[in-house]
């Protein structure tokens, strides 16, 4: 797996386990073009293959907020990295509709083709940080299903999670 980001391989590396994959890590952090996450995953899946010359997976992920028209979305690390979660805070203040999702989609490349799976999870944005838990904006989402956020309950989102869902859905592609 090429990634940059040690928690999203930590996370990736325990779903493939469930399934049977042995994943290892190849830290190297990709420019990012930009497009959507399918658009930008093959690209790093693209420039992962060049580099390394053998079979990879990657995801690209990020937080879709309703009301935002889907910000940060694709530019989730980038917005992350500039006004972390106590920016997107003040986005939301006093918004009634606190709607978001968390998208991830996977992607292996073989240098040839691509298989591709996507995973979604819905919930809402708090209206404070909550959790010291898991990475990125997991203090601020409440998912559905549950009163506590990825960073308060991390089996929750191990369970729930769009990048469980994604890499599952992979791996099972790839099994066939
Ligand atoms: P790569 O090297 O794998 O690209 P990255 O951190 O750059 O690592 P992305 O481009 O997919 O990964 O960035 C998505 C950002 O969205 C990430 O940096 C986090 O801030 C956030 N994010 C993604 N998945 C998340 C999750 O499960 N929980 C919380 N935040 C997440």
């Amino acid at each position: 797996m090429v990634t940059g980001n040690s928690n999203k391989f930590e996370e990736t590396e325990k779903i493939a386990k469930l399934n049977g994959v042995e994943l290892e890590r190849r830290d190297i952090d990709l420019p990012e073009i930009r497009g959507t996450l399918e658009e930008i995953v093959k690209d790093k899946a693209r420039q992962a293959f060049e580099i390394i010359g053998f079979p990879i997976v990657c995801d690209d992920s990020g937080l879709f907020v309703n009301e935002l028209d889907d910000f940060p979305g694709a530019f989730s690390k980038f917005v992350f990295e500039k006004i972390g979660n106590e920016g997107i805070l003040k986005l939301l203040k006093n918004l009634q509709n606190r709607g978001a999702e968390f998208r991830c989609t996977a992607c292996y490349f073989d240098g040839a083709s691509f298989v591709i799976s996507s995973g979604v999870v819905k919930g809402t944005v708090t209206e404070s940080l909550r959790g010291s838990s898991g990475f990125g904006y997991d203090p601020i989402f409440l998912p559905e299903g549950n009163d506590k956020t990825f960073a308060e309950d991390l089996n929750y989102k191990m369970r729930v999670s769009h990048r469980k869902k994604a890499f599952t859905k992979l791996f099972s592609q790839l099994s066939k």
